[in-house]
């Protein structure tokens, strides 16, 4: 991983704004500014961390007028010298002004380059850079938050503490690794397999938070579910405000899934309208119930459709049989047009009825989303909560093996296989803070940033 160049992107989106910003982090970054950059009262060199107004220049004369600051490293988010140009938002001028500092010797950064550098260069670790990532991406008031304390470092914070432990486990093992020979019980086995004990409930703990965390950082998956011509899209479009999909009275207009996002008492939702589902021969249709299908099992509630105006059928009941009944509501539709008797398996599921063309009996749909939501919401008294499958994992791996250091303790086994565990716990932990993350995984989790972070 270089680090010795010195990188440039855009650090705001491609489009038209009233600014736009070009970042640039490295050895040369002030020299690479000082090149373009001719400010409108001199002195040039800069004074770290103040804003500078002046010109972009190039051969042919004046290309923007702009602001530019110059923050020495180590005082900056990526440690190096870092230096921000903002323009005016045109993606013309910003191209421009790329173009410039790389004649000036900068080179393009790589996708989440920047902040890789801050990663490398120890001024964030890295749940703290993922969390960079969570913050930019966040969609609701709650995702910014436990994205926001992920920065913070709250869980680097808890992370290191209990390492901390750990290594201290492990020093006090290794020193009667030596001893073994004479056969001396393990000290203090008692003491250990108690603060063990505390360990793996707070771990348990944090990792349970994962449930919660998800459903804050990516929201409520809802699927709507049901065969052709009940209303799926028809409750999209109402619940959304908008006429997003397209709704007709011909079967099986929806032919792949419409996803949509909304939020919904502050916490995101994510609606999924899908084909609807019917024994067919259509090889498009087939696809579309394909995708529909494999949905279920990710969803956190399904919205399961039927005409309530009319006898269910065979086809109704081929969805009834693929859904969970727990995390199922049954919505009987078209109630304006009155309502034919529900067939027995009907009484399986929890049910609301709607006329989704009218918009009655959406307060009752709302009411079922927001109980899910409430409990869905945690009262662990846990306030740091993991929202990355990553962590999630490692925390996974951190228990397993601190049960079998465990299992060993009590077994009376000999040290070195003990402390084999406890580094197995050690380096899982690690993984999340990256003291001990593999190259590829840091690849992977860099490459997923778009340029210019
Ligand atoms: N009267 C009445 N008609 C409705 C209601 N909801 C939907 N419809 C009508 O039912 C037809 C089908 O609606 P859609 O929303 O396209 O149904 P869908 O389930 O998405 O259908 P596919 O995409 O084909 O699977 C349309 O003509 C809607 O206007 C309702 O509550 N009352
Ligand atoms: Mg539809």
């Amino acid at each position: 991983m270089r680090t010795d160049t010195t990188i440039v992107a855009p650090a705001t989106p491609a489009g038209e704004g009233g600014l736009a910003v070009i970042r640039l982090s490295g050895p040369d970054a002030e020299k690479v500014l000082c090149q373009l950059f001719r400010p409108a009262h001199p002195p040039c060199p800069f004074e770290s961390h103040r804003f500078y107004y002046g010109h972009i220049v190039d051969k042919a004369g004046m290309v923007d007028e702009v602001m530019a600051v110059l923050m020495r490293a180590p005082a900056s988010f990526t440690r190096e010298d870092v230096a921000e140009i903002h323009c005016h938002g045109g993606p013309v001028i910003v191209r421009r002004i790329v173009d410039l500092c790389l004649s000036a010797g900068a080179v393009m950064a790589a996708p989440g380059e920047f902040t890789l550098r801050a990663f490398l260069n120890g001024r964030i670790d890295l749940a703290q850079a993922e969390a960079v990532a969570g913050l930019i991406h966040a969609r609701s008031e709650s995702a910014r938050r436990i994205a926001l304390d992920q920065l913070n470092g709250e869980l680097s914070q808890r992370l290191r503490a209990q390492r901390s432990c750990l290594v201290e486990l492990l020093a006090h093992i290794e020193t009667h690794i030596d001893f073994v020979e004479e056969d001396i019980e393990f000290p203090d086995a008692d003491i250990w397999l108690q603060r063990i004990a505390d360990l793996q409930s707070e771990l348990a703990g944090l990792r349970s938070s994962y449930s919660t965390g998800r459903l804050l950082h990516d929201g409520l998956r809802v699927l709507i579910l049901g065969k052709p011509n009940v209303g799926k899209s028809s409750l999209l479009n109402s619940l959304l405000g908008q006429a997003r999909a397209i709704v007709s009275d011909i079967p099986g207009t929806t032919r792949d899934t419409i996803e949509e996002h909304l939020v919904f008492h502050g916490l995101p939702v994510q609606l999924i309208d899908t084909a609807g589902i019917r024994q067919t021969d259509d090889a498009i249709e087939l696809a579309g119930i394909e995708r529909a299908r494999a949905k279920i099992d990710s969803a956190d509630l399904i919205f399961f459709i039927i005409d309530g105006s009319r006898p269910c059928d065979a086809d109704d009941q081929l969805v009834a049989d693929m859904v969970p009944e727990a995390r199922t509501l049954l919505v009987v539709n078209k109630n304006d047009l009155g309502s034919a008797p529900l067939p027995l398996w009907a009484d399986r599921f929890r049910r609301v009825t709607i006329s989704a063309r009218l918009g009655t009996g959406l307060d009752d749909l709302q009411a079922s989303l927001a109980g899910l939501l409430a409990n869905n919401q945690g009262d662990s008294g846990e306030n740091l909560v993991l929202y990355e499958r990553r962590h999630f994992d490692a925390l996974g791996r951190s228990l397993d093996s601190l049960g079998r250091a465990v299992q060993g303790l009590k077994q009376g086994l000999s040290p070195e296989f003990i402390a084999l565990d406890i580094r197995g716990a050690l380096d899982a932990l690690g993984e999340v803070t990256g003291e001990a993350t593999p190259d590829e995984v840091l690849e992977q989790i860099f490459s997923q940033f778009c340029i210019g972070k």
